[in-house]
């Protein structure tokens, strides 16, 4: 059952790859985006039409009830705040000393527009809240309620070039990830600040998350410093986790 769904889910990353090298060849006969033609927001035409092509076509991850929300444990780094836990971190230290205040999310790499983004900037966005469900790969699994904002939203503000081919996550705690661009532009990937409609706590993450929902729990890269957009991912290596784990 559960192989039948990776099958299922390959299939349609191939799919997906294939149509973005179509659209790229045919690019001028397709309808385009209001920024075509200038170089600096080619990243612009890529999205726009590679969203149509892609997005109606991809399934979301199953989404539940106020009433299903469950306890959930917090693995990993817990809080990178905390000079007695593993993934302490000094710069960490000193934003929870100014409650967030001064957080700011950089986005870096193949960005027309690199920056940086507050919580309150983010929060500006059109906002996006889910309930579903997170897999952990040492075999719990827990409900919540996530809002934040689409992770392709921001990447369309920042301007994404057409060499961007991967998301790679960075956290306070030294830990990191990477997405394609198919799973950035999933309806479902958000940057959460949220959890369960508070402030996202320490311990799942403060002050941003991401949440990977078509993936395993380990995607979803909490204490968010930095993205970079690249044309080759960060590989965690010898871990031996896979680097896709679609669920
Ligand atoms: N920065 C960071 N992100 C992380 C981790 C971590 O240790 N550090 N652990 C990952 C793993 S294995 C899981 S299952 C989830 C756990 O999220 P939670 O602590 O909110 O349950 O976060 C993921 N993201
Ligand atoms: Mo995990």
């Amino acid at each position: 059952m559960k192989k039948k769904h990776i099958i299922t889910r390959r299939t349609a990353i191939i799919s997906g790859l294939s149509t973005i090298g179509a659209v790229l060849l045919n690019g001028c006969t397709k309808p385009a985006p209001p920024t075509y033609g200038n170089i600096l927001r080619m990243g612009d035409l890529f999205t726009y039409e590679a969203q149509r092509a892609l997005l109606d076509k991809r399934a979301l991850s199953k989404e539940y009830n106020q009433g299903d929300i469950s306890s959930f444990p917090a693995t990993g780094s817990i809080n990178p705040a905390d000079s007695s836990k593993p993934g302490f971190n000094k710069d960490y230290e000193l934003l929870h000393k100014n409650l967030f205040s001064t957080y700011q999310l950089s986005i870096e790499g193949s960005v027309a527009r690199p920056g940086l983004y507050s919580i309150d900037a983010l929060q500006k966005f059109k906002s996006r809240t889910q309930i579903t469900r997170h897999t952990c790969e040492e075999g719990w699994t827990a409900i919540a309620e996530w809002t934040g904002v689409p992770l392709g939203l921001l990447l369309q503000h920042a301007g994404i070039m057409p060499n961007a081919r991967f998301v790679n996550f960075y956290g306070y705690d030294n830990y990191m990830e990477s997405i394609d661009m198919i799973d950035a532009f999933h309806p479902q990937t958000i940057l959460a600040y949220g959890m369960n409609g508070k402030n996202l706590p320490i311990q799942h993450g403060a002050p941003l998350r991401a949440r990977v929902e078509t993936q395993i729990g380990y995607k979803s890269v909490k204490y968010l410093k930095r993205i970079v957009i690249s044309d080759h991912f960060i590989d965690t290596g010898d871990s031996g986790w896979a680097w896709y784990v679609g669920i």
